[in-house]
């Protein structure tokens, strides 16, 4: 009975494994077009956006932080009595070579207790938290985002 236990786990394994495999390692993240929009004059809230893509295995965005904001909220856009609304969301599922868009009109990030000092042409961090399965630690992604004057 232990033998053909032995023996069952490898097919089990096997058979989770993606039909091509580029790597057994972790997801690897990378990511383009970051930006955090220059809060209009006045108030500590703006919205922000990136593109985020990963390889070689599937992730879950839980979790979003920056040095120039208290929170960072992962926000989706809905239609609610014919008019779009945003409203928070717990995060986005990625699988293995999936782009995760977020941008103006869509979903987005919202950045609360921004620097005042924030201005366009400035970079500032934002620090992407994922769950991935049988890790215990959440993989992390440092971008640095431009900071964009309104309406650019
Ligand atoms: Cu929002």
């Amino acid at each position: 009975m232990r033998l053909a236990a032995l023996f069952l786990a490898p097919a089990l394994l096997a058979a989770c494994q993606p039909a091509s495999t580029a790597s057994d390692g972790e997801p690897v993240l990378s990511y383009t077009d970051a930006f955090i929009m220059a809060p209009i004059a006045g108030r500590d809230i703006t919205m922000g956006g990136i593109e985020i893509t990963v390889e070689g295995g599937d992730v879950r965005l839980t979790g979003v932080s920056s040095d120039v904001a208290t929170t960072v909220e992962t926000h989706s856009m809905a239609m609610v009595d014919d008019r779009m609304q945003m409203r928070p969301v717990d995060g986005w599922d990625l699988k293995a070579g999936d782009t995760l868009k977020l941008d103006r009109g869509g979903d987005h990030l919202m950045f609360f207790g921004v620097d005042e000092a924030l201005a366009a042409g400035d970079t500032a961090n934002i620090t992407f938290y994922f769950d991935v399965a049988g890790r215990e630690e959440p993989l992390t992604l440092e971008a640095e985002a431009e900071v964009r004057a309104q309406g650019e």
